[in-house]
């Protein structure tokens, strides 16, 4: 290995002999998009996306201003102010070699709770033509069991309250809008890429809740200029690690101090509802679609919840990567039957795709060994994640009174997992915004396991259907007195 080179602009010609980097003139791009929440899947995806179009000359007008909008996003701030906006994608292939990339789609951020007025100003610009979100599954602020705005949450009364130092998403949009409105400037795009279902149409409803509320003069502005397409997004971007940096500081000389690792298979799938214009995303591999919705139910009904359900059986039974679990050959077998039975009938046909193939390749891309996903990762907010993986199939199936007894059991090993404790007794890293809630329950699940399928906000009204109830009990009693490993091998359809 050569000298250590660290990664900034000034360095990119040196850099340029080590990997591939951006040969276009970055400080010549403009950012037509703002995007919220720069974290390792937006890294992965759109501004990769982005980047290749940059590389190939698609159009200047494109370029990416992230937006680091939580208190803790500040590292990913700082970050990327060290590196002038440059971080380095390592795609770790199916045989273990790595296709190394510097990407250069990112030429502005800011940090929002540092300087909210600049973010404002940015959304409202008239060279903003799209504001993308990637603010995860619970970032969109609604009850599940009502499907409304939750408006008692304490950020957004902060914000209905302070309107000029806003901390939440719907906080930032209202007063954009507004300047976009006074000042006359067309309107924009709100993509979503979250992975929820109808993601742009739960985006529109949560931002018109607000501004109905925040700024009620706003609403038929938002109506008439602002378009919110769905898309589902795809690609397994786990959280990187020490040694993916180190990785990259030995195999090119470069030092990242944030580089980001992920699988080689990508997807994008979006409605072509772009009020402003957009890029040329296709030329790139995006599929531009009318109707996005089959797509999405099959990736969160198969990929998703295909992870929640490895990543909650696997932590139970002590694993920490999900290519370990899916290696387990009775848990692989318990989540193709779950794909088969319970999932795959809820999704209907779905036109020009080959759901076997899909199964086959999603099987293949948990299992592989180099991009390590974590089990910790995968289970991380699992409230907001189970009620848009798994339960539209619950939903469905109870419906149609076909069987959901995976999924039944895997709603009864994730009671089991939010004690905290694994089947070997270690302790277990549950991250989740509703965990003292969830533990709560868990406790009380122990001597009358239903209470923790009367948590509302997550459920809904699944208790009141008497066989999920009664096949989600005798799933609790069975992993109770078998532990997690047995009673998985011993599930009969
Ligand atoms: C995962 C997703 O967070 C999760 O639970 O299922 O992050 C998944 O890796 C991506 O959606 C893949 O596109």
């Amino acid at each position: 290995m050569g000298k250590t080179i660290f990664l900034n602009q000034e360095n990119l010609p040196s850099i340029a002999g080590q990997v591939s980097c951006p040969s276009y003139d970055r400080s010549d791009i403009k950012t037509g998009i703002v995007h919220v929440g720069v974290g390792g899947f937006h890294r992965a995806h759109q501004a990769f996306y982005t980047d290749e179009l940059l590389e190939k000359g698609k159009s200047n007008d494109w370029g990416i201003c992230g937006v680091a909008l939580l208190p803790f996003d500040d590292k990913i701030y700082q970050v990327l102010k060290k590196q002038d906006g440059l971080y380095t994608l390592i795609i770790k292939e199916l045989d273990g070699s790595l296709s190394i990339r510097v990407i250069g789609s990112l030429v502005e951020y800011h940090f929002a709770p540092e300087n909210p007025k600049a973010v404002i100003e940015k959304m409202a610009n008239h060279e903003t033509k799209i504001i993308s979100l990637t603010i995860t599954e619970g970032g969109y602020n609604y009850d599940e069991a009502t499907g409304e705005f939750i408006f008692d949450n304490p950020n957004i009364q902060h914000d209905l309250k302070n309107p000029n130092f806003p901390s939440t998403i719907f906080g930032y949009l209202a007063q954009a809008f507004k300047l976009r409105k006074e000042r006359g400037t067309q309107g924009c795009t709100i993509q979503s890429c979250d992975n929820i279902q109808g993601n742009g149409h739960i985006t529109e409803k949560m931002v018109l809740s607000y501004i109905g509320k925040a700024e009620p003069g706003l609403v038929e502005w938002v109506r008439n200029k602002v378009s919110f397409p769905n898309s589902m997004v795809d690609r397994i971007t786990p959280v990187t690690v020490q040694k993916d940096i180190e990785l990259l500081l030995r195999e090119t000389g470069i030092k990242d101090e944030w580089p980001v690792v992920c699988e080689p298979f990508r997807q994008w799938v979006i409605e072509d509802d772009f009020c402003s214009g957009r890029p040329a995303w296709e030329k790139m591999g995006a599929q531009f679609v009318d109707d996005v919705a089959p797509y999405e139910r099959m990736k969160l009904s198969l990929l998703n919840a295909g992870h929640s359900i490895l990543g909650i059986l696997g932590a139970l039974v002590g694993y920490s990567t999900i290519d370990e679990v899916v290696n387990d050959q009775e848990i692989a077998s318990f989540l193709a039957t779950f794909m088969d039975k319970e999932a795959t009938p809820s999704l209907g046909t779905l036109e020009g795709i080959n759901l076997k193939e899909y199964k086959i390749s999603l099987i293949e891309r948990f299992g592989n060994q180099n991009i390590k996903d974590q089990v910790s990762r995968i289970c991380s907010e699992s409230s907001a994640k189970i009620p848009k993986f798994l339960l539209p199939t619950v939903k469905y199936q109870i419906a149609n009174d076909e069987n959901f007894s995976h999924s039944a059991f895997v709603i009864a090993a994730w009671a089991i997992y939010s004690l905290g404790k694994d089947e070997n007794e270690s302790q277990l890293e549950i991250m989740d915004v509703m965990e003292t809630l969830l533990y709560k329950k868990a406790k009380e699940a122990q001597e009358n396991p239903i209470v923790f399928l009367g948590i509302e906000a997550v459920f809904g009204n699944l208790r009141d259907s008497k066989n999920f109830v009664s096949t989600y009990l005798k799933a609790y009693k069975t992993i109770k007195e078998k532990g997690i490993k047995k009673a998985i091998a011993d599930f009969k359809y």
